[in-house]
């Protein structure tokens, strides 16, 4: 057991993560129109980036890169705020990498072109293997058993999956494999999936995670580089279906360490999917547990005053039940009901709030009603604002989901966003 657990940890100590952090994140709408999906605020006091970026620290990996491009104006300022605390004279760091035309005059194409234009920075780093991480999504994931399938496998190339419900699978790569768990297919969003043997209904998909041996990525990167065309330099689309026949690439699936059963990962890529994501936690025993000391999510957090709920002029009762408070957090002689305050959300009295995500700095006016709403950063709600209620009434002042849920932001209020 011992033996065992230096020879994880000298794995993932030789170990440099990527996380992919510059996608657009287009279905989320107005929440990435000014940030990177990566940055999009999550669980109260989190942004999407710090479950990747906790998973490589609690599983050993000191060594983090993160590819920035799209509107990164605010994951950088929280990278630099919150993920600063590595020594760097022990080589441990967390390093930004954004698109800075080190190779081409363009900016990054693929998820593959992205990591080729940092190749000389990641050689300089001479690790053994390269974890290729997305940094969207939502999961606690200890990357060292990871690493020592792909080295006990003899693999090139490891690929995490998951199963999902076949009628998902097309939004997914979806890969088939042989008794050894070595990928005999891989096809990219394909239009019908094909199902697990045995399993009509599910398929098996590709979490978008991949180790590298080193020497192997750096081949495949240069290969796919030099294609005069017919690439979109993507690991997804272009380099992972193209060496399966050639090397040996296998599949990794992502199970719950303590419980045998498949693992907690959302893609929080859509409005309804983060506003359910974001209110499941507040559930009694929730499959996310942000309360485990074992794998604590790290942050970059502001100091905060603690959550107060006061009395309003009428001695009505400011009350939050069956919700989460960040923070920083007042409410006022109001009734808040199954809902999440990130930090610093004022609520004033005679309103009453459920069903309902609130990032940071927002604030509720009085009298208000509000239901199944994300309400974004700095929004400042005006007194006697109905939302969740009027459908049509939500529809031409904000966005609202397939299942009804109603985003407001600071610009559909007519408002400036909070900088800073
Ligand atoms: P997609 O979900 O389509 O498929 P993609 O858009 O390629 O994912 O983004 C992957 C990650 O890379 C994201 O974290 C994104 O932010 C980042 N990214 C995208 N373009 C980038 C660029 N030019 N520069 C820097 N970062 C960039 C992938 C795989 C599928 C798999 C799903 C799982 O291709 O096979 O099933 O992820 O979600
Ligand atoms: P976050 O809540 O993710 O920290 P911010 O509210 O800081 O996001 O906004 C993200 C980035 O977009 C910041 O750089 C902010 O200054 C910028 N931004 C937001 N709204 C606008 C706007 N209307 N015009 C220009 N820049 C904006």
């Amino acid at each position: 057991m011992h033996t065992a657990k230096r020879y994880v940890s000298r794995l993932t100590r030789n170990t440099l993560a990527l996380v992919l952090a510059g996608g657009r994140g287009s279905r989320l709408h107005d929440l990435t129109k000014w940030r990177a999906k990566p940055a999009v605020p999550f669980g109260g006091k989190f942004r999407i980036i710090d479950f990747p970026l906790s998973n490589c620290i609690n599983s050993g990996i000191s060594q983090v890169g993160v590819i920035t491009q799209y509107k990164s104006h605010s994951l950088m300022r929280h990278i630099q705020r919150g993920w600063g605390f590595l020594r760097g004279e022990m080589e441990e760091f967390v390093e930004l990498l954004p698109a800075q035309q080190r190779i081409e005059t363009s900016w990054y194409e693929g998820t593959a072109d992205a990591v080729l234009q940092n190749l000389d920075i990641i050689r300089s780093h001479r690790p053994e293997y390269i974890l290729i991480l997305a940094g969207d999504h939502v999961y606690k994931m200890d990357y060292g058993t990871m690493l020592a399938a792909h080295v006990e496998s003899g693999a090139d190339i490891t690929v995490g999956c998951i199963e999902v419900p076949i009628a998902e699978a097309s939004a997914f790569g979806v890969m088939s494999v042989d008794d050894e768990l070595r990928i005999t297919e891989f096809v990219e969003k394909p239009d019908h999936p094909q199902p697990m043997p045995g399993k009509p209904g599910t398929a098996l998909a590709s979490m978008g995670i991949y180790v590298f041996s080193a020497q192997a990525l750096f081949d495949e990167l240069i290969k796919d580089h030099e294609l005069a065309d017919g690439s979109s330099h993507d690991f997804g689309k272009d380099i992972i279906p193209s060496v399966i026949r050639r090397l040996r690439v296998m599949a990794f699936p992502f199970r719950d360490p303590i419980q045998d059963k498949p693992a907690y990962w959302r893609d929080v890529g859509t409005i309804d999917a983060l506003w359910r994501a974001n209110l499941e936690l507040i559930g009694v025993s929730p499959e996310l547990n942000l309360y485990d000391s074992n794998w604590p999510i790290w942050t970059y957090q502001e100091q905060l005053p603690p959550a107060k709920f006061v009395f309003d002029d009428d001695n009505r009762r400011g009350t939050a039940v069956d919700s989460m408070v960040a923070g920083g957090c007042i409410v006022a002689g109001s009734l808040v009901r199954h809902s999440l305050l990130f930090s610093k959300v004022i609520v004033h009295s005679y309103s009453n709030i459920s069903d309902t995500v609130i990032f940071p700095d927002v604030e509720i006016g009085r009298h208000c009603e509000i239901r199944n709403a994300v309400l974004d950063r700095g929004c400042s709600i005006p007194d006697n604002t109905r939302i969740g209620f009027d459908e049509a009434e939500d529809r031409r002042r904000f966005h609202v989901s397939p299942t009804g849920i109603v985003l407001v932001t600071p610009e559909m209020l007519g408002q400036d966003y909070p900088h800073g």
